[in-house]
């Protein structure tokens, strides 16, 4: 690919001030009033610090969980015993908080931050922090029963495992209050519609909104499984519950969650991190393209985590398969897009040769580092997921811990690693202060990375011999596992744990430093929203605008043909469950 040098060039400690140089990139439309700005920034920062909260607390447990897949049992130490009651407990706690809270409530913040500044609108601020308030009321609910060891259910919590109420309603509430953020944000941009006819969405908000929108279809799974069957029964309200029925509803919203996870960080793999890189964002319509082929696919592919359960017909399960061979497609068409723009920005750079260029991509900037080495991560991650997906593989690692690999370098890393190099940015631009180290954020980075990485090779690895995953299986070990040949990667799995251990402490060193310091300014010309140039815009117009963009315009339109097209893909598998309802009673096993 060959490029034209770019005007202006982002440094590698942090994107330059608007005005500074001469830019074709957008810059978020001002806001005049300034309390309303500073209200909308504190809510997204609380959003993003009951984030980074839980995320240090269910990340300190994860060394425990690696450490077990390295042989070595800590719950029984007796400073672990007087925390967790069980190895259960520390992994329903860690699922939760990590994959559960952490990503809900970064993404809440996030997705509500980013278009509301690229549409320059005003919000109901009452309201904004009315959800906040719900949000973390949900969360501190269902908090009490998980840490009082009354549900650890992991954070499946498949029944008839049951936990208390309390757990159901909490979640219930949270997950809920995400819902609010999408009417809030939908109305928003139909209210920008209104008073901007003929105009195309500006990109950000476009990828925003139409995350929203899948979320929204997505989540109907499971606030359908928690609401109808989970809470009355564990009221006591119905005498039993139906395994298959809650935990197809469950998948429903199970797999879309991880694009409701990935595709924030799609959001700023897209706009910003070329201009991190000093590079240009490639195709604006092709971005949008790819984000409506989220919007309709993320969800009728659910049933691929169910390749081994009775009582779907294969039918079903064929198809669900081939529609996640097809989901892949648009996380293709971003390796493409992301790769093509980190390359403009390298050539821009200086760079040279077919992958000589590589080099001169800003590796020491952690905000870029972090994105670009969860993509790299993403590759195998993705790979992976194939495999799991095709029902011929599925046989050999479904419910093994080759599961927990796949899921680290896919939302541990392409999610998480990224949502840490945003937070570098994002918080100084939020609050006005200074990253305190970009060094030692590197180190924390990098060690992330490898760390994953190691994790994930030893997880998966041990996975292909069989090893089961959420099991205590350090204490089994001498029994069960003592003929295989996995002494190899049951070390690099323990090596990982300690790798991971000192990456966390770096880098919410790093974070605690740089929100416990004084503010410096407002943020918004020390640490601007680091906007790209796109090397093909969609225009502003959209009668002259070309025709994917005018195609993918309508997102009200893709909305409902989502909706209808899950419910083509569920409708008759969920029929048939209801039509015979197998109820059974609960179970406690902890
Ligand atoms: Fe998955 C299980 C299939 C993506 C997370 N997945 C899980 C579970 C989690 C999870 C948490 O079909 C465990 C659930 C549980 O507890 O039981 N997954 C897929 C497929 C994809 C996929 C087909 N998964 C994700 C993402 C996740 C995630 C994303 C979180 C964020 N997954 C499965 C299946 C199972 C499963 C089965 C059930 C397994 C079982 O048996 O239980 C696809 O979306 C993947 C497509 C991705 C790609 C990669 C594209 C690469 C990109 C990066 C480009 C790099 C660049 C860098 C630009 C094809 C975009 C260049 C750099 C330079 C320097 C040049
Ligand atoms: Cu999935």
């Amino acid at each position: 690919m060959t490029t034209s040098p770019l005007p202006t060039r982002s440094r590698p400690a942090a994107a330059p001030p608007p005005g500074a140089a001469s830019t074709a990139a957008r810059q978020a439309p001002p806001i005049a009033d300034a309390a309303y700005l500073a209200s909308l920034k504190k809510v997204t920062q609380y959003y993003v610090v009951t984030a980074f909260l839980a995320l240090f607390v269910g990340v300190l447990i994860g060394p425990l969980q690696a450490l077990n897949y390295g042989g070595i049992n800590v719950y029984e130490l007796p400073i672990i015993r007087n925390l967790l009651k069980s190895y259960y407990q520390g992994l329903s706690l860690h699922g939760v908080l990590n994959a559960l809270v952490f990503t809900q409530f970064f993404i809440s913040g996030w997705m509500l931050y980013l278009p509301v500044r690229d549409l320059g609108m005003r919000i109901n601020m009452r309201f904004a922090w009315f959800t906040y308030a719900l949000m973390t009321l949900g969360l501190l609910l269902a908090a009490v029963p998980l840490l009082t060891n009354r549900s650890t259910l992991l954070y499946t919590f498949y029944p008839p495992m049951q936990g208390d109420a309390l757990f159901y309603i909490g979640a219930a509430i949270m997950v809920g209050s995400s819902l609010l953020v999408v009417g809030q944000v939908v109305n928003m941009w139909l209210r920008w519609k209104r008073e901007n006819p003929g105009r195309v969405t500006p990109l950000v908000a476009f990828m925003s909104v139409s995350v929203w929108m899948m979320w929204a279809v997505a989540s109907l799974g499971i606030v359908i499984e928690v609401v109808v069957l989970l809470i009355p029964w564990s009221l006591g309200l119905v005498g039993g519950v139906d395994p298959l029925l809650s935990k197809t509803l469950f998948w429903w919203t199970g797999h879309a969650i991880v694009y409701f996870w990935v595709l924030p960080a799609y959001i700023s793999w897209y706009a910003f991190v070329p201009r991190h890189a000093g590079g240009r964002t490639v195709s604006e319509p092709l971005t949008r393209l790819t984000f409506v082929l989220f919007l309709l696919n993320s969800v009728p592919v659910g049933l691929h985590h169910q390749y081994s359960d009775p009582n779907i017909s294969v039918l079903w399960k064929t198809l669900h398969m081939f529609l996640t061979f097809l989901i892949a497609v648009p996380s293709l068409l971003t390796a493409f897009s992301v790769t093509a723009s980190l390359e403009d920005g390298a050539r821009a750079r200086g760079g040279r040769g077919l992958v000589g260029w590589v080099t001169k991509l800003p590796w020491g900037n952690a905000i870029f580092s972090a994105q670009v080495l969860a993509m790299i991560s993403f590759i195998l991650g993705g790979a992976g997921g194939i495999v799991n997906a095709s029902s011929t593989f599925a046989g050999v690692v479904h419910n093994t811990a080759w599961i927990p690999g796949h899921f680290h370098i896919t939302v541990g890393t392409a999610t998480t690693l990224s949502f840490m190099g945003i937070a570098l940015w994002l918080i100084p631009h939020l609050t006005g202060k200074r990253l305190p180290s970009m060094r030692l954020a590197s180190w924390a980075v990098w060690t992330w990375f490898v760390g994953m990485m190691v994790f994930a090779l030893g997880m998966h690895w041990q996975g292909l011999y069989g090893v089961t995953r959420r099991a205590l299986v350090s204490a089994t070990a001498q029994d069960v596992y003592r003929d295989m040949p996995i002494g190899l990667p049951v070390a690099l799995t323990a090596i990982s744990g300690v790798i991971l251990l000192v990456s966390a402490i770096l880098y919410f060193y790093v974070l605690f430093k740089m929100l416990l310091s004084k503010r410096v300014d407002n943020g918004e010309v020390s640490a601007p929203i680091p906007y790209s140039e796109k090397i093909s815009p969609a225009g502003e117009n959209l009668a002259t605008a070309g025709k994917l963009v005018r195609y993918t315009e309508p997102l009200m339109a893709l909305w409902l043909l989502t909706l209808v097209l899950v419910l083509m893909m569920y409708g008759p598998v969920l029929g048939r469950m209801i039509a015979n309802l197998q109820l059974v009673p609960g179970w406690r096993l902890y």
